[in-house]
């Protein structure tokens, strides 16, 4: 079984806590024959905490996420940030649909890279890879939605962007291998393990968009 990140935890902790609480107090105002405070203490309380996942949505018990989400990895790159295209990357994402769930900036380690880029240890362009990707500061985000992983890559385009189809933001932003802006993970288990590499659990945001059932049928 698929354990929940820590912060999840935590939070699902929480949230049973808080409703027994509730549970606890509303059973006793109950019993006493003290319908006013019963309904005053019932309507003082958001759905969310009355009802718990249930009003989050239908959340896999595996997963946490809900019905076929997915969450990928996207990482603007040091050149991506120098040259402010930040805001228009977030854009595109917003824009599709998908749903931000982690994001920070941060100077990356070489260790971290050399983690994040193992596959690629054995190439000749490694080094100078290293050293672009610790030029500058990185933004690095946490997608969520159907299908983000295979979607976000169409959206980021080919790895060169010579090759790169107008429309991709590799393909309206950049014209060469080494500089080509953006990182998407490329497959669900290669998503899974950069998200655990890059952030902790408690720097992920479960939460519930208003237009969900808008973009995906629930
Ligand atoms: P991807 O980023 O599209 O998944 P990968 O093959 O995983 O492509 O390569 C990771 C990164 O390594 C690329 O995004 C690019 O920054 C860099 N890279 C790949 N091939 C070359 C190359 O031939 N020259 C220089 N850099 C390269
Ligand atoms: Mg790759």
């Amino acid at each position: 079984m698929t354990s929940l990140p820590e912060g999840w935890q935590n939070t699902r902790q929480n949230m049973i806590m808080l409703q027994h609480c509730i549970l606890k107090r509303v059973l006793q105002q109950f019993y006493s024959g003290n319908q006013e405070t019963t309904k005053s203490l019932l309507s003082g309380f958001p759905a969310a905490l009355q009802h718990g996942h249930r009003a989050a949505g239908h959340r896999s018990k595996s997963t946490g996420l809900p019905g076929e989400s997915e969450r990928t990895l996207i990482a603007i790159k040091p050149d991506g940030v120098q040259r402010r295209l930040v805001g228009q990357i977030i854009q595109r994402f917003e824009q599709r649909g998908f749903k931000l769930v982690g994001m920070k900036m941060m100077k990356v380690s070489e260790d971290l890279l050399s983690q994040h880029y193992c596959e690629l240890r054995t190439k000749p362009f490694y080094p100078s890879l290293l050293h672009y990707m610790t030029s500058g500061p990185v933004v690095v985000m946490v997608w969520e939605g159907h299908k983000v992983v295979q979607t976000s890559r169409k959206m980021v385009g080919h790895t060169n962007p010579a090759e790169a189809q107008a429309g991709t933001v590799r393909g309206d932003f950049s014209i060469h291998v080494s500089r080509n802006v953006v990182h998407a993970s490329d497959s669900l288990e290669g998503a899974q393990r950069e998200i655990q590499l890059w952030f902790q659990g408690k720097e992920l945001l479960n939460w519930d968009c208003c237009d969900q059932t808008s973009t995906c049928e629930v």
